[in-house]
């Protein structure tokens, strides 16, 4: 593929100087954003993000801020997942929908204090949609997208890399929650989470002027435990079954159908904008769900939807695709019809590259 020409439009972030100095070698466009997709090659990225700990510049998981008393009504609106028992310092993954139960976006939900929220979100334009809506409803809350731009520590060693920054302390966070750390005088947000499943952090930086002091602070001192600027990597994220909203998922999905209905507490989640069409479809159940799929092959990139086959007949779609060197396989990720998603179903996706062998299975990462 040619160059991204760059431009305003596609802003940079806190981070990118160090980005550019570590050698990143290909970005994606989210959220209007820069976000690096490779380093040194995909492969080498994924074993070393699985041995040792790396830098993640995920500024375009931008925040929506939700300020003000009724923040936490705004926010029970948009989601279907029940908030009541959530605590400031939790943060939860909440699947965001519409009014016909569409999904809009699937981003973790941060709650700072009852009249405060960060919505980070994935890439979909969120913010206009909540703006509508506390406009709409004549809310009394602020939204607004601030100087806000996280970046993860992931990787086995993370744990060791965030103490050497910010202390001990952060060893003690458990998974989902937050606390307040210092960075050169400055309070931050620091979270157990992150795009991958090798365990980590995520700092979410508040004001710009701290991102390369904060980018170069980690890179010191984690010399001795091998750290290199990585990014959310294509493989790891599609062993893990970690969604990507826009690839394997849009509104034309419901959450049930994303495997998302554990996050939903359709019948409790009071006020929610899409509860009543959400019941509704809940009552029947989805006639077609997100799978795990293992690919016999070399599979090409994954740019579009490649038709899943049963014989002649076409029985859903792969979304993400790579080729995984721990499971020696294809490992993909795809919108299976009910008649055909039980594990171990045989099935042929029709990529690119030419009829591949496929079966579904319940899940790479249980
Ligand atoms: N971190 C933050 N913001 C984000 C992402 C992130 N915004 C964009 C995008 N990622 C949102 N999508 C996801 C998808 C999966 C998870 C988080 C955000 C995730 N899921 C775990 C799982 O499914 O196993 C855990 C969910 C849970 O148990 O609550 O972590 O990564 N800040």
């Amino acid at each position: 593929m040619a160059l991204i020409t760059p431009s305003r439009r596609l802003r940079r972030t806190p981070f990118s100087d160090g980005v550019e100095a570590a050698g990143v070698t290909a970005y994606t466009v989210y959220n209007r954003m820069l976000l690096p997709t490779v380093f040194r090659s995909v492969e080498e990225d994924y074993r070393h993000l699985k041995e040792a700990v790396q830098v993640w510049d995920v500024s375009c998981e931008r925040q929506v801020e939700l300020r003000g008393p009724d923040a936490g009504r705004l926010m029970q609106m948009l989601t279907p997942r029940d908030l009541r028992g959530m605590l400031p310092g939790q943060c939860y993954y909440v699947p965001i929908v519409d009014e016909t139960g569409g999904m809009l976006n699937d981003p973790v939900a941060v709650k700072l204090a009852e009249d405060r929220w960060w919505v980070s979100i994935a890439d979909s334009d969120l913010l206009l949609w909540v703006k509508g809506i506390a406009f709409g409803y004549r809310l009394d809350v602020l939204v607004d997208e601030p100087d806000v731009s996280p970046l993860a520590v992931q990787g086995p060693r993370a744990d060791d890399l965030m103490a050497a920054v910010f202390g001990d302390g952060v060893r003690d966070i458990r998974f989902f929650r937050f606390g307040m750390f210092d960075f050169m005088g400055r309070q931050m947000v620091v979270a157990r989470s992150g795009y991958s499943k090798q365990g980590g952090f995520e700092i979410y930086l508040e004001g710009s002027d701290l991102g390369m002091p904060l980018w170069n602070a980690l890179m010191e001192a984690g010399r001795t435990l091998d750290v290199r600027a990585g990014c959310p990597n294509g493989i790891e994220r599609v062993e893990a079954g970690l969604l990507s909203y826009g690839n394997d998922m849009t509104d034309d999905n419901t959450p049930h159908e994303c495997g998302l209905g554990r996050f939903c507490n359709t019948a409790t989640a009071i006020g929610c904008v899409g509860r009543d069409a959400l019941l509704r479809v809940a009552k029947e159940g989805p006639v077609q769900q997100i799978r795990a799929i293992e690919i016999d092959g070399r599979v090409p990139p994954c740019d579009r939807a490649w038709p899943v086959m049963a014989g002649t007949k076409r029985v859903g779609q792969v979304t993400s695709a790579a080729n995984s060197p721990d499971f020696g396989c294809g490992v993909a990720i795809g919108m299976v019809r009910m008649t055909h998603w039980d594990d171990g179903t045989a099935l042929r996706v029709e990529t690119p590259a030419g009829p591949m062998d496929a079966v579904v299975r319940e899940a790479f990462w249980l």
